[in-house]
């Protein structure tokens, strides 16, 4: 991780993974991002799922054995046990702690359904213990997560899915959907400034990851979408010139020079389902908003 880390501060055109932002005050501050008015995506998608629950979970079926990819604070899929009936409840994220918090509280409302929790970068890899059932596996990766892969990646990502599924397993997945600019960039760099704290708190981890001497006040968040790239990017910015240092590296910014911190990429659902396919994935429905601005699918193995 430290060399990770470090070759991607040292590039020339430095970058980090989108994964760093999530420490547990991160994920905290993500939730905070998905009550803002400009973020559109959680309330979209909770809309479609509230409207067509039944009709999901219809096309689902019960007693599947329900992976949460990124569960985080796990209310999307709770909102969903009610209908889907899990029999096996598996919460999965990168940030444990956060994870071990809520699950404990989701076991005390839903008492019946057997629950556990891992704490897994799965976005590199994904091994499952023997005791997640094997049969009717549903993975659910909701609210666009897989945006923050690059398509080539997302598609390696959703064969590794495919990989851990027989032939009665599926794909429950959350779609950002190509929009306007005006609307992105709202959405990306919001007026009271959390999503700028969520993506400056990644200087702060990355002090406590490989031992760096970040000053946050020294950087600015950027956040804007980039039409042709179909691609939301955020940057950090330095404000002035900069020199920071750690144990494995030492680097100095001109005012001005970036960090790339994370790309978020709109898919259109024709554009989406082509990855399904190619992923080995058959695309069953899609269920979207009034506006057409985000989609939930379905894909049977
Ligand atoms: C988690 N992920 C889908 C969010 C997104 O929209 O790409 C992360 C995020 N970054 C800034 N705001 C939200």
């Amino acid at each position: 991780m430290i060399a990770e880390i470090s070759a991607g501060l040292l590039a020339p055109r430095a970058a980090t993974s989108p994964k760093y932002l999530y420490d547990a005050l991160g994920s905290r501050l993500f939730e905070a991002i998905c009550e803002l008015p400009e973020y559109y995506p959680t309330r979209t998608e909770a809309a479609i799922l509230a409207q067509y629950g039944a009709e999901i979970a219809r096309a689902v079926g019960a007693g599947a054995t329900l992976i949460d990819l990124g569960a985080g604070n796990c209310a999307k899929a709770a909102s969903l046990f009610p209908l889907l009936h899990p029999a096996q409840y598996v919460a999965v994220d990168i940030c444990y702690d956060f994870l071990r918090e809520s699950l404990g509280r989701l076991q005390q409302r839903f008492p019946h359904i057997e629950m556990s929790g891992l704490g897994l970068d799965f976005s590199s890899r994904l091994e499952l213990p023997g005791t997640v059932r094997a049969d009717q596996r549903l993975f659910f990766y909701p609210g666009s997560s897989i945006g923050n892969f690059a398509p080539e990646q997302a598609i390696a990502f959703l064969r590794r899915l495919r990989a851990n599924v027989c032939d009665d397993g599926a794909l429950l997945i959350g779609i950002d959907l190509v929009k306007d600019s005006a609307t992105l960039d709202a959405a990306y760099d919001d007026a009271l400034g959390v999503t700028a704290a969520f993506n400056l708190n990644l200087l702060r981890h990355l002090n406590q990851l490989i031992g760096a001497d970040f000053d946050v006040r020294q950087w600015r968040h950027r956040g804007f979408y980039d039409a042709a790239a179909q691609r939301v990017e955020m940057h950090l910015e330095a404000r002035t010139d900069v020199e920071v240092r750690w144990p494995a590296g030492a680097r100095r910014f001109a005012c001005g020079e970036r960090i790339h911190t994370e790309d978020s990429y709109k898919y259109t659902r024709e554009g989406f389902v082509g990855l399904l396919g190619q992923a080995g994935f058959s695309a069953a429905r899609t269920w979207t908003d009034p506006a057409q601005w985000f989609a939930v699918i379905h894909a049977r193995a």
